[in-house]
C-alpha cells in the first residue's frame, strides 16, 4: 500500500535536515518508479489518492504497523501528521482487524522494525513509553515480543538499522548499537554515508537508495541482492524506502 505524492510536500516536517526546494513533479516521478519496482519484486500496488493538506503523507509507514494478524493505527508523534491515519485505517479495515494507539501514545510505523516474531521500537523524538506499551498489549496476543530500543542522532529506528536479509540488517553503528538486537549479522553503512541505513526488504531482495554506493557495494558484498531506486526529493522530505510503503500480505 502506498499513498501518492503530497503537493504540499514542500511543507513536510524536518527534524535532522535542512529545508531544500523540493520538486514536487520529480518527487512524484521518482514515487511512480518505486511503485514499479515494487511491482517488480512481487507486490500488487494499492495506492491510495494523494492529500493537499498533509505534507507527509506519502510516507504512509509511519500511520500504521500492518501484522499478519491485524495492523495497529499508528498515532505519529508530529501533531502535522495525525491527520494522516483514517485514510490509511479505512483502507486497511477490509484486510486486517484494527487496533489503534491511543492519546497519550504516540507511535510512528518508522520506529517499528520487525525480525520475525520480534518488534523493536525505536524510542525516539516520535514514539513515546506510552506508545510502545499499547503496542505492547495489543500484539501480546498473538505472539510477539515488543522492545523499547534507545536510538539518536536520526529521525526514526528504521533510519539506523533494517533488516536486509533473513538474519542481517544493515546498521548506523553511531544511531544504534545493534547488540540491543540480539545475535544477528550486521553490516555497517559506509561512514560517508550516514543515511544509508534504510532498505526494503521484499522477497528476498532489497530495495535501496540509488544514492548510498558504498554501502549498496558492502551489501553486495554479503551476498544480498540490490535493487535502486532513486528517491533523491524523496529524501529532501526526510523520506527513504521502507516509509513510503506499507508491505503485507493478503491472501486476494
Ligand atoms: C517526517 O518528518 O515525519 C517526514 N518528513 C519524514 C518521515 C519519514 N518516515 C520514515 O522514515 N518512516
Amino acid at each position: 500500500m502506498t499513498r501518492a505524492v503530497s503537493p504540499a510536500i514542500a511543507r513536510c516536517e524536518l527534524t535532522h535536515l535542512a529545508r531544500t526546494a523540493i520538486d514536487v513533479h520529480q518527487a512524484g516521478a521518482q514515487h511512480r518508479q518505486y511503485e514499479e519496482a515494487l511491482r517488480g519484486l512481487g507486490c500488487r500496488v494499492v495506492s491510495l489518492p494523494a492529500e493537499p493538506d498533509l505534507p507527509d503523507s506519502v510516507f504512509i509507514e509511519d500511520a500504521a504497523v500492518a501484522l499478519d494478524e491485524l495492523a495497529v493505527i499508528t498515532r505519529p508523534g508530529a501533531a502535522s501528521r495525525r491527520g494522516e491515519t483514517a485514510a490509511v485505517a479505512a483502507a486497511l479495515a477490509p484486510l486486517r482487524p484494527l487496533a489503534f494507539i491511543e492519546e497519550p501514545g504516540t507511535l510512528d510505523g518508522g520506529d517499528v522494525l520487525r525480525l520475525g516474531q520480534r518488534l523493536f521500537v525505536g524510542h525516539s523524538g516520535r514514539s513515546n513509553e506510552s506508545g510502545v506499551a499499547q503496542l505492547r498489549a495489543l500484539v501480546a496476543p498473538y505472539g510477539y515480543t515488543v522492545t523499547a530500543v534507545p536510538v539518536s542522532g536520526c529521525l526514526h529506528l528504521k533510519s539506523a538499522v533494517t533488516q536486509v536479509g533473513e538474519d542481517a540488517v544493515l546498521v548506523h553503528p553511531g544511531w544504534l548499537d545493534p547488540a540491543v538486537l540480539g545475535p544477528v549479522a550486521v553490516v555497517a553503512v559506509a561512514p560517508d554515508e550516514p543515511h544509508a541505513a534504510n532498505g526494503l526488504l521484499v522477497g528476498g531482495r532489497l530495495l535501496y537508495p540509488a544514492s548510498f554506493p558504498r554501502t549498496r557495494a558492502r551489501l553486495e558484498s554479503r551476498g544480498v541482492t540490490v535493487v535502486p531506486v532513486d528517491v533523491s526529493e524523496l529524501q529532501k522530505a526526510e523520506g527513504a524506502v521502507t516509509c513510503c510503503s506499507l508491505v503485507f500480505t493478503t491472501s486476494a
